[in-house]
Parts: C-alpha cells; sequence; structure tokens
C-alpha cells in the first residue's frame, strides 16, 4: 500500500469512528469562529453572506437570484407559493464530500469532527441561519441527520427530542419542515431492509423508528411525511421471498397511516421512488410500479408521492414522464428537485442547471396547480469538488433560478398558445360525435368496423414534433 493510501485509509477511519461513537463537544482547533465553554458557537455560521436578495437578469453577482423573485405573480401565483423551496438538512448539514474512493473534502468552520449532541445543536443553528439568508420557508430531515443514534431506542429518541427542541425555537412561526422522514438504510439492523427485512425484530424497530418520525414531523409543524425504501429492495430473488415481503410492506405502511390519524398529523405521507441503489431492485421502482403497489393493497387515497428528477432518469424515464405519470393518477405531491449526469450511472444528485429539463418540470406542475402542501425540495450536493462555504448557496441559488426560469417559460408557452393550440389540433378528430362516443366508452367493434369501412383507408396528419420543439427553443 502506498503511503497516500495508508494516510486516506486512516482519515475515513477516524471520520467513520468519530460519526459512530460520538464524542465531547469540542470546538474546531484551527479556525476563526468563536466557541464558548458549552460548546455553542457564537456570531454567524456565514459571514460576509448577505440576505439573497432578487437582482435581475441582468446581474451578475453570484449572491443574488436572477430569475427567483418571490413575491412576483406568475400565472396567478407568487413564485414562491410555485415552489415552496426546501433545503435538505442531510446533504448541506451533513454532506461530507466523501466518496467510496476518498476521505471527505468539506470540512465546514462550525464542524468539529464529532457527532455529538453539541454539535447536532450547532449544525441545527447553521442551518437557520442558512435558511433565513437563502429566504426559504422549508426544510427537510431525516431523523439522525440532525441527532445522533443512541445505545439504545430510548436513548436515540431522547437525543431526537433535545435537537426537535431546538430546532422547532429557531423555526419560529414562518418556517417548517416540508417532509420528515426515517433514515431507515444506514445502520446495519437494515441491510435487508425495515419493512421488509427478513427479521421480524428489524420491522418491529423500524416500525418504532417510524412512529417516532412521524411524531416529530407533526410537532415541528410537517407538511408531509416522506418514505423512501433505500432497503425496501432485494439483491438476489434466490433467496427472497418478493410477494412476502411486498405483503409486509403494505401492511407497514397501512400501520403508518393508521398512527398518522390516531394522533391527529394531517401532512401528506409520500412515497419516493427509486430504481435500485442501494439494493439492485427497489420495490417502489418507478411512479407507475408504486401506484399499482398502492391500488393493490387499497392505499392509493392515502398516498401521494414525491418524485425525485435523478430517480427518474435512473428508472429510464425523464423527470416529466415521472412527474406526468404522478400527476395523471392523482399522486403528484412533492418533487425533489435534482438532476443526474448522462454520462453517469448513479443518483449523482446534482442541482438542477439544464432550463430545458426545468421547464419541462413546471409543465406538470403548472399542470397540477402547484405542488402544495408539497413543495421543491433540494435533495441535491455539492460536487465533492466544492468545498468553499458560499458554494452551498450558489448551488442553491442556481437550482431555484433555473427552475424559475422554467416557470417564467411555461408562461410564455402558455401566454402563446400555439403549443397547446398545436397538441389539440393533434386530437381535434376526436372532438367530433364519434370520437366522443369512443371517449364515453360507447363505440362497441361492430360500430367501428362499419365506420372503418365506410371512411376507407385513414388519411393520417403530421405528428409535426419538429416544429413543437421550434415553438419550445423559443421559449427558453
Ligand atoms: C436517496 C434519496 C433520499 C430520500 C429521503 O436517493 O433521495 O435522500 O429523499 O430518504
Ligand atoms: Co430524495
Amino acid at each position: 500500500m502506498k503511503p497516500v493510501e495508508i494516510l486516506l485509509l486512516f482519515l475515513c477511519f477516524n471520520v467513520f469512528t468519530f460519526g459512530a461513537i460520538g464524542g465531547p463537544p469540542t470546538c474546531p482547533a484551527d479556525l476563526d469562529g468563536e466557541c464558548g465553554d458549552s460548546g455553542e458557537w457564537k456570531g454567524e455560521f456565514f459571514p460576509g453572506i448577505p440576505k439573497i436578495k432578487y437582482e435581475g437578469p441582468s446581474s451578475k453577482n453570484p449572491l443574488a437570484f436572477k430569475w427567483y423573485n418571490a413575491e412576483e405573480v406568475i400565472l396567478g401565483k407568487k413564485m414562491k407559493d410555485w415552489f415552496r423551496f426546501s433545503v435538505a438538512f442531510w446533504h448541506t448539514f451533513r454532506g461530507t464530500g466523501a466518496d467510496p474512493f476518498g476521505a471527505p473534502t468539506k470540512y465546514w468552520p462550525w464542524e468539529d469532527g464529532t457527532n455529538s449532541l453539541a454539535m447536532a445543536k450547532r449544525r441545527m443553528r447553521a442551518n437557520f441561519e442558512f435558511i433565513d439568508k437563502l429566504g426559504v420557508d422549508f426544510w427537510c430531515f431525516h431523523d439522525r441527520d440532525i441527532a445522533p443514534d443512541g445505545k439504545t431506542l430510548e436513548e436515540s429518541n431522547a437525543n431526537l427530542d433535545e435537537v426537535v427542541a431546538l430546532a422547532k425555537e429557531l423555526q419560529g412561526s414562518k418556517i417548517h419542515p416540508l417532509w420528515g422522514t426515517a433514515q431507515l438504510f444506514l445502520h446495519p439492523r437494515y441491510m435487508h431492509g425495515g419493512a421488509t427485512s427478513s427479521e421480524l425484530s428489524v420491522y418491529a424497530y423500524a416500525a418504532a423508528q417510524v412512529k417516532k418520525a412521524i411524531e416529530v414531523t407533526h410537532y415541528l409543524g410537517g407538511e408531509n411525511y416522506v418514505f423512501w425504501g433505500g432497503r425496501e429492495g432485494y439483491q438476489s430473488l434466490l433467496n427472497t421471498d418478493m410477494g412476502r415481503e411486498l405483503d409486509h410492506l403494505a401492511r407497514f405502511l397501512e400501520a403508518a397511516v393508521a398512527y398518522k390519524k390516531k394522533i391527529g398529523f394531517n401532512g401528506t405521507l409520500l412515497i419516493e421512488p427509486k430504481p435500485q441503489e442501494p439494493t439492485k431492485h427497489q420495490y417502489d421502482w418507478d411512479a407507475a410500479t408504486t401506484a399499482n403497489f398502492l391500488r393493490k393493497y387499497g392505499l392509493i387515497g392515502e398516498f401521494k408521492l414525491n418524485i425525485e428528477c435523478n430517480h427518474a432518469t435512473l428508472s429510464g424515464h425523464s423527470c416529466h414522464h415521472e412527474l406526468e405519470t404522478a400527476r395523471l393518477n392523482g399522486l403528484l405531491g412533492n418533487i425533489d428537485a435534482n438532476t443526474g449526469d448522462p454520462q453517469i450511472g448513479w443518483d449523482t444528485d446534482q442541482f438542477l442547471t439544464d432550463i430545458g429539463e426545468a421547464t419541462m418540470v413546471m409543465f406538470s406542475v403548472v399542470k397540477n396547480g402547484g405542488l402544495a402542501p408539497g413543495g421543491f425540495n433540494f435533495d441535491a450536493k455539492l460536487r465533492r469538488e466544492s468545498t468553499d462555504v458560499e458554494d452551498l448557496f450558489i448551488a442553491h441559488i442556481g437550482g431555484m433560478d433555473t427552475l424559475a426560469r422554467g416557470l417564467r417559460n411555461v408562461a410564455k408557452i402558455i401566454e402563446d398558445g400555439s403549443l397547446p393550440e398545436l397538441v389539440r389540433k393533434r386530437y381535434s378528430s376526436f372532438d367530433t360525435e364519434i370520437g366522443a362516443l369512443i371517449e364515453a366508452g360507447k363505440a362497441d367493434f361492430e360500430f367501428l368496423e362499419k365506420k372503418a369501412i365506410e371512411w376507407g383507408e385513414p388519411k393520417v396528419p403530421s405528428a409535426k414534433q419538429e416544429l413543437a420543439e421550434m415553438i419550445f427553443q423559443l421559449a427558453l
């Protein structure tokens, strides 16, 4: 082993060990931030970063919005109400830049290298300063991102309660979780899954963890609760009873619905489809698979979907396709706003920068009349090589501006009217008496055969795809 590899291994080991066992609250030794005896951070976490303002498209200021203007009304709604942007705690405050080949690259000034309760609280303060300066109203979290695991479930719950009490205080009346969730994938106990584990005691543990996560989401005024089944799937069908696992998943979700109602949590329950990673095959593969699962088990009225764009492309669809599938099934609840890389086959969780993609996304959102009580959660992270604190702001501003441009483009397309007209004309043969009979389910095969003989060979018009693409491009 080369010396540099030994050093990397040593660094990884240290980071993992600190993360796993926690430790006494300490202050960063080598940075300017002031730290009191209690481990509390004094002063700003993001000094020099102002409240981010709208400066318009001619601005060259990286710390200003060029397209997102929160109070501006577009298509009858304020931009902030179309988007309901949310910061993902796990990427922004727990992302280290580590990857399977390399040690962390990000050492934020307020981090002390521990997973202690004191550190969790300091991070929570950084979260709310970030949210305030960015000017958004929502945040999303996993239970174990925000508070350290304890030695027992009771201890983990007590840790969570302590951090959540601080979060509640820091939120004030304006900020809430867009959604909360339980982390059922990191701990080794979940290696076979949570709700679909072959081990009954793990099923029970997962249920207890979700119960608590729903409670704290409710306590914080969360508007939704997410189920992402990262390990609810399989690595091999040879050792898997898929039917039984799917039945267990349905029972688990039924119990979550019952508990939500019992405690008076009115937030929407969301399932977040993803085809694979970390398992070879996840049960919530894509929107259509998940809709079928919900229908089969009689859960369709109790859940909506959280569509993540990078998950959509991993399942071989576009984000727009997944959004439309969800919308047409009455299931579009929330968007995890990110994008992948066409050259990379895994979940890269990048901030969206493609204006064309953002415009397609906003088409679905506008057709859906918005997403509330859902919104856009930036389930997106800085690249490993982006290591300045200001990069956290620049990334979010870029993502917000990209989606804002998408919304403005959809408004232009709707106002111009030629694309909707092209689509209307394409199906206009059905806007007839016989078309109406077909659409009402009143045209049987004998009747249609008679018509086919009467009309002879159909004249089939052009689909005008290139014209549609030209109109779309003109709006970007
Ligand atoms: C993983 C992913 C998760 C969920 C919440 O790909 O998207 O962060 O959004 O567990
Ligand atoms: Co996600």
